[in-house]
C-alpha cells in the first residue's frame, strides 16, 4: 500500500516555504495536507484572515496535494489517531521554540505504530519574509482588527484579554505564548487599555485627568506595533454629547469595543469602592449615553459594553441586574460586572442570575481581588470575556524600584544585573522593518 505523508498548515498565504514542504513530503508518498481549525489556530498562532472552507480550497490547490481534511487538536492527536500515517512532515521550526512541545508529543504517538517525522529546514528569504509582514499587517488594519473582538466571542470560551499601556506592553501582549499546565500552546486574545494603567504610567490618578485625544495616542503607540484587537477603558464615558464623538474615534482607529461605567462626577478607581465619595448613574442617565453611543457607531463591529457599578458600591444583587437588564434593553452589546471582594461568589451568583433570563450577551469580568477563580470556572457561569486588567503595570513597578533602590545603595549597578534582561536582547527585542 502506498505510504502517507501528513503536514498540517494554518497558513492563509501559500508561500514558497509551503511548497518546499509539499515536495518534501511527496517524496515518501501520498500527501493529506491538515486544515489547522480557528479555534485551535488563535490559541498559539495569528488569527485568521479567511475562513477554514477557503484555507481547505486553497490548500487543494497546491500541485502535489492528494486530499486536504480538517485538523482540529492542535497537538495533532485526532488526525493522528484517524490517519497514523508513516511520515509527518513539518517545517524545522518546530525544533525550536515554543513550538517543540508539539513535536515531542507528535513524536511520542507516532512512534507508537512505527511512524516517522520529518523535519524540513525552514524557508526564510526576503519573499517569504514579506508575505509573513504583509499578513501581520492585514490583520492590524482597523477594519480586520475591529471585527475581531465578535469573531472571537464566537470561537472561543474565553476570551483572554491582557492590559496595555504602551507599544511595549502591546508586544508583550502580542507575542507571548507559552506552554500551558494542559499541555498545550495559550496566548493572549485582545488587549486592554486600561485607564488606572495609561493614568499610572504617566504619574496620575485614574480620574479621567488623563485626556481623550493622550489615551487615543496610547492607542496608536499600541496599534502601530500590533495585531490583537484592543477594547478600550472609556471610564465613564465623560459627557453624551462627547462619547458620541469617542465611539467615532475609536471605531476609526481599529479599537473593537469600548467600556463605559455608569458612574459620573469625579469618577474615582472601582477598586476603592466605598472608601472614597463615588456617585452611581441612573438606569435613565446611562442607558440615553449607550442609545446615543450605538446611534453614532458606523460599523456592525463596534461594540459598546456597559460597566455595572452596583457591587462596587455595595448598591445590592437587585439593583446590578435591574441595570443590566436596562442596559441591555438601551442597547449595550455586553455587560461588565465588576467586584473588589477576595471572593468571586456575587460576581457567580451576578452571572447565573443574569444568564436566567439572557443566554446571549456577552458577559465581561475584571478578576483583579477575586483571583483565585480560573478562565474555566466563570466560562461555566456564562462569562465570555475576562480582563487582567492590571497585571503588567503591577509586575514592573516594583521590579523597576527595587533596581533603582540598589543602585543608590551600591552606587553601581554591578549588584542589579543579574535580573536585567542582557542589553543584545533588549536591542533585537524590537523587530526592525
Ligand atoms: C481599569 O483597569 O482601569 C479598570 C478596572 O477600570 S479597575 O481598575 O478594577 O476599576
Ligand atoms: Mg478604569
Amino acid at each position: 500500500m502506498e505510504k502517507t505523508a501528513y503536514t498540517c498548515f494554518s497558513t492563509d498565504v501559500i508561500h514558497e516555504g509551503h511548497l518546499n514542504i509539499i515536495k518534501e513530503a511527496k517524496k515518501y508518498g501520498k500527501v493529506i495536507v491538515g486544515c489547522l481549525g480557528d479555534k485551535a489556530s488563535i490559541r498559539h498562532n495569528r488569527f485568521p484572515t479567511i475562513s477554514e472552507k477557503q484555507r481547505m480550497e486553497l490548500y487543494r490547490s497546491i500541485e502535489g496535494v492528494d486530499s486536504v481534511i480538517m485538523q482540529q487538536d492542535m497537538m495533532y492527536d485526532d488526525v493522528i489517531e484517524e490517519l497514523h500515517p508513516d511520515f509527518v512532515v513539518h517545517g524545522d521550526n518546530w525544533t525550536r521554540g515554543v513550538e517543540a512541545v508539539i513535536r515531542s508529543h507528535v513524536q511520542e504517538i507516532v512512534s507508537q505504530y512505527g511512524g516517522v517525522i520529518i523535519d524540513v529546514p525552514y524557508t526564510y528569504n526576503d519573499k517569504v519574509r514579506r508575505i509573513e509582514l504583509q499578513l501581520r499587517e492585514r490583520l492590524s488594519m482597523p477594519e480586520y482588527r475591529r471585527k475581531r473582538l465578535r469573531q472571537l466571542i464566537g470561537l472561543t470560551p474565553t476570551v483572554k484579554v491582557m492590559e496595555a499601556h504602551s507599544g511595549i506592553t502591546g508586544l508583550i501582549v502580542e507575542k507571548t505564548v507559552v506552554e500551558d499546565d494542559k499541555g498545550g500552546l495559550d496566548q493572549f486574545d485582545a488587549m486592554w487599555l486600561s485607564s488606572l494603567c495609561d493614568s499610572t504610567v504617566k504619574g496620575k490618578p485614574d480620574i479621567e485627568l488623563v485626556d481623550m485625544t493622550s489615551r487615543f495616542r496610547t492607542i496608536e503607540d499600541i496599534t502601530e506595533v500590533t495585531t490583537k484587537p484592543i477594547i478600550f477603558d472609556g471610564d465613564t464615558g465623560g459627557m453624551t454629547e462627547h462619547f458620541v464623538y469617542t465611539v467615532r474615534t475609536l471605531e476609526r482607529l481599529g479599537v473593537s469595543a469600548v467600556i463605559i461605567e455608569d458612574k459620573k462626577g469625579l469618577k474615582q478607581n472601582s477598586l476603592f469602592g466605598t472608601e472614597v465619595e463615588q456617585t452611581q448613574a441612573t438606569i435613565e442617565e446611562m442607558s440615553v449615553k449607550i442609545a446615543a453611543g450605538k446611534k453614532a457607531q458606523l460599523t456592525d463591529d463596534f461594540m459598546i459594553i456597559a460597566r455595572i457599578e452596583s457591587l462596587i458600591l455595595e448598591k445590592g444583587m437587585d439593583d446590578a441586574l435591574e441595570r443590566a437588564a436596562a442596559f441591555v434593553k438601551a442597547g449595550a452589546d455586553g455587560i461588565m460586572i465588576h467586584s473588589r471582594r477576595k471572593e468571586p461568589d456575587e460576581i457567580l451568583e451576578f452571572c447565573d442570575r443574569f444568564r436566567e433570563s439572557d443566554k446571549a450577551t456577552p458577559l465581561v469580568v475584571v478578576p483583579s481581588s477575586f483571583n483565585t477563580i480560573t478562565e474555566s470556572e466563570l466560562a461555566a457561569h456564562g462569562v465570555n470575556i475576562v480582563i487582567y486588567a492590571n497585571q503588567l503595570t503591577r509586575s514592573a513597578f516594583p521590579a523597576m524600584k527595587k533596581t533603582a533602590e540598589d543602585i543608590l545603595k551600591y552606587h553601581r549597578a554591578k549588584e542589579v544585573d543579574d535580573r536585567l534582561m542582557p542589553i543584545d536582547q533588549i536591542i533585537t527585542l524590537i523587530d526592525r522593518i
